[in-house]
């Protein structure tokens, strides 16, 4: 086995040697955009290695140790030559990694200025002149930061950009960047479709699985700093002794990369694992429960980061259960994590059928209210969009309505509606329309991505949160493009004013190829493909249309359970049109926001036609700014929808033998599958709204299927 690789290396050397490709080797995803293939460019190669020589790590403890080991991992794939780690300055062109307190020589250079405007987690990275010698200097007032510039300083190498001079001066824009994992503790995962939960809790705390150490190498090289283990369904077995170790047993894998952890919390848990006789939240009982079991929490975990609560939404306990707010419930659990600098995650997911007969009316209209009455360590946690991760929502309203309480946004990386590990469904333009939606909160430009970072509205804390898409699969993701939503979330939480386009573009030099005709075919299959899913599933508005697994088309879907579950809630289509209406003249839904937004969206002639059916109820016949009617331009939609699923099939045929065989097949395959998907979606939807339409699916080409 040693020798067949010794044999390999060095046939891949020769091959290197002679400037040609190396051989393509068995690929399962497993390394995400950590691959570091070798540079072929033979100058290029030599650039790196002359600026890139060797690390110096000046930082003894395990933050150290795994930027060092990061650095050696990646360079040595890269540049294909040894790399030395030292203490010491001992050639030219090596990488310093430090802070200015770990590092005289990093103290010594005069920085200040730019290292405190990088903060504790962003870094500064400068060429720069030490003992003689020119280095490349990876420096920051944190380890964290240290460690953030390490993987900024690979990625140059990986999307293959000049590294001489560099002089960069990176800061996080958000406070908290998390992802969320709905992980039950029985190892499976709420809407998860990559395989069971990374966290096998039956084995814990005794045995770690080493898996995770790669989880928090992918999560630091985004800038991800937290993560939230369990279901916000939560089970408050989670809260329990047995369970906090197994937690401690995971912190401490991922505390050198930087990432806290943080719990779901049942609110009920006085209750359900206390043994007190309520859960009210202005009982000093549960007040004192609160208290002790944050104390036991940090017992165990020093630098936990804090509770995430879905309460009074779906079924779970919640203050409204003793007649409270939503303020005493989220104040209790704060009170009792500040003395230790926790912060509670309260969830604005929440629709009562009490509070308004339109479902995504009532966040807002529950919260808003309480705009100032949170503790300084709450931070009310609300989904992109009113309703519930369609493919295409309006932004919520509470973006830039709760001046006074931080807000931070939820977006949700695993497909739970957008055909989960089966379809291909870049998610980085949806979230790059949603971060450019401008609130008007503060007049013009006041974009949900400057209310989110805390510039509209001061927010003295900033977070954002995304439901991960992450399990078991070898490949982590299931399909391989989920990967690229997992890594554009990261980008995004660091820096919500990226390109959707340019962090595909990284994504796709470090996943797949850097030939430029195989990065140009997947960058267009990329960008096209949520407006695709848009198409052939919920065009002009449409949402909700599906049923229990929210996978496969329902139109019809009648739920009994709750109408607002329903599919028939949401269109309203009947002999005399499709759509909700959200004007002035039906729910009142666009003075939730603020003007001229709203003005505009109560417009038929100003609304966007993207999402018309979302805010206007019409006739079949109305008459489309795109051209045609309604009824036409839906069909149109799902035309163009099923379209586009086929030729992302024949672009991707178009790289067969440009990328390796495992992955090619393996994404070939489940674009097969969407694209059949995509073709029944079409059907199915058409068929439903034709029976009140009346009006022919395609007269040219006599297919009335
Ligand atoms: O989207 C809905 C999901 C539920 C989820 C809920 C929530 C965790 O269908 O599975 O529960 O939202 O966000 O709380």
């Amino acid at each position: 086995m040693v020798q067949r690789s010794l044999a390999v290396a060095f046939l891949v050397a020769l091959a290197w040697g002679a400037g040609l490709p190396p051989p393509a080797t068995a690929e399962t995803g497993y390394d995400l955009w950590l691959r570091y293939t070798p540079v072929q460019d033979a100058a290029l190669r030599d650039a790196y290695r002359r600026s890139a020589s060797s690390v110096v790590m000046t930082l003894g403890s395990p933050t150290g140790r795994a930027i060092a080991d990061e650095l050696k991992r990646g360079l040595e794939g890269m540049l294909g030559a040894p790399i030395r780690v030292s203490a010491r300055i001992e050639r030219e062109g090596a990488v310093l990694v430090g802070t200015p307190a770990a590092s005289r020589l990093i103290a010594g250079f005069g920085w200040a200025d730019r290292l405190e405007r990088a903060g504790n987690e962003g870094f500064v990275i400068r060429s720069a002149f030490a003992e003689g010698r020119r280095v490349t200097v990876i420096a920051s007032l944190g380890e964290t930061g240290a460690l953030h510039g390490a993987f900024h300083f690979l990625r140059l190498l990986q999307t293959r950009q000049p590294i001489e001079p560099l002089d960069i001066v990176e800061r996080p824009r958000i406070g908290l960047r998390l992802l969320n994992h709905w992980d039950n503790l029985d190892g499976s995962i709420e809407r998860g479709y990559a395989g069971r939960s990374l966290w096998d809790w039956a084995r814990l705390p005794d045995v770690v699985d080493p898996r995770l150490r790669d989880y928090a190498r992918a999560n630091a090289s985004i800038g991800i700093n937290g993560t939230v283990l369990n279901n916000v369904n939560a089970n408050p077995q989670s809260l329990t002794r047995p369970y906090l170790e197994k937690a401690a047993a995971i912190a401490s894998v991922l505390r050198p990369y930087g990432i806290r952890i943080f719990l779901s919390a049942n609110f009920a848990a006085p209750r359900l694992i206390g043994r007190l006789p309520t859960a009210d939240p202005l009982d000093p009982r549960v007040a004192a429960w609160w208290r002790a079991k944050a104390v036991e929490v940090y017992g165990l975990i020093p630098d936990f980061g804090g509770f995430l609560v879905k309460a009074n939404s779906e079924g779970q306990p919640g203050p409204q259960d003793y007649g409270r707010t939503h303020a005493d419930g989220a104040n209790v659990l704060a009170d009792a994590l500040a003395p230790h600098g926790g912060v509670v995650m309260w969830r604005a997911f929440v629709y009562s059928e009490k509070v308004d007969p339109d479902r995504v009316k009532r966040a807002y209209m529950e919260f808003v209210p309480l705009d100032g009455r949170f503790r300084d360590n709450v931070i009310v946690q609300v989904k992109n969009g009113p309703l519930d991760f369609q493919p295409r929502e309006p932004f919520s309203p509470l973006f830039g309505a709760m001046p006074r309480t931080p807000l931070m946004a939820e977006l949700q990386v695993t497909q739970e509606y957008l055909g989960h590990s089966n379809h291909l469904v870049y998610l980085g333009t949806m979230w790059e329309e949603f971060f450019r939606s401008d609130t008007y909160a503060a007049g013009p430009g006041s974009t949900v991505a400057r209310v989110v970072d805390g510039t509209v509205h001061r927010y003295r804390r900033t977070g954002i949160a995304g439901v991960a898409n992450t399990g078991s699969d070898q490949n982590w993701t299931g399909h391989h493009f989920g990967q690229a939503n997992w890594y554009a979330y990261g980008r995004f939480a660091w820096n919500p004013d990226l390109a959707a386009a340019a962090i595909a573009d990284e994504w796709i030099q470090m996943t797949w190829s850097h030939a430029p005709r195989v990065r140009e075919t997947i960058r267009s299959i990329m960008l096209g493909s949520r407006e695709a899913l848009v198409d052939y599933s919920m065009p002009l508005g449409l949402h909700h249309l599906i049923g229990g697994d929210h996978y496969a088309p329902m139109p019809e879907n009648p739920d009994p359970r709750r109408e607002d579950w329903s599919a028939i809630y949401y269109h309203r289509a009947d002999r005399n049109g499709i759509g909700f209406d959200r004007t002035r003249r039906g729910s009142g839904a666009v003075d939730q926001y603020h003007k001229p937004l709203s003005d505009r969206f109560d417009n038929l002639a100003t609304c966007p036609e993207n999402l018309l059916l979302w805010f206007h109820r019409l006739p079949w016949d109305h008459r489309l700014r795109s051209g045609g009617t309604l009824w036409e331009g839906l069909v149109r939609h799902y035309d163009r929808g099923v379209a586009s699923a086929r030729s992302m099939v024949s672009a991707w045929e178009g790289l067969r033998g440009e990328i390796d065989p495992e992955r090619f097949e393996a994404v070939l395959g489940k674009l097969r599958i969407q694209a059949a998907d995509a073709e029944a979606w079409r059907h199915k939807c058409l068929r439903y709204f034709q029976q009140f339409s009346g009006r022919p699916i395609d007269a040219r080409r006599g297919n009335q299927r």
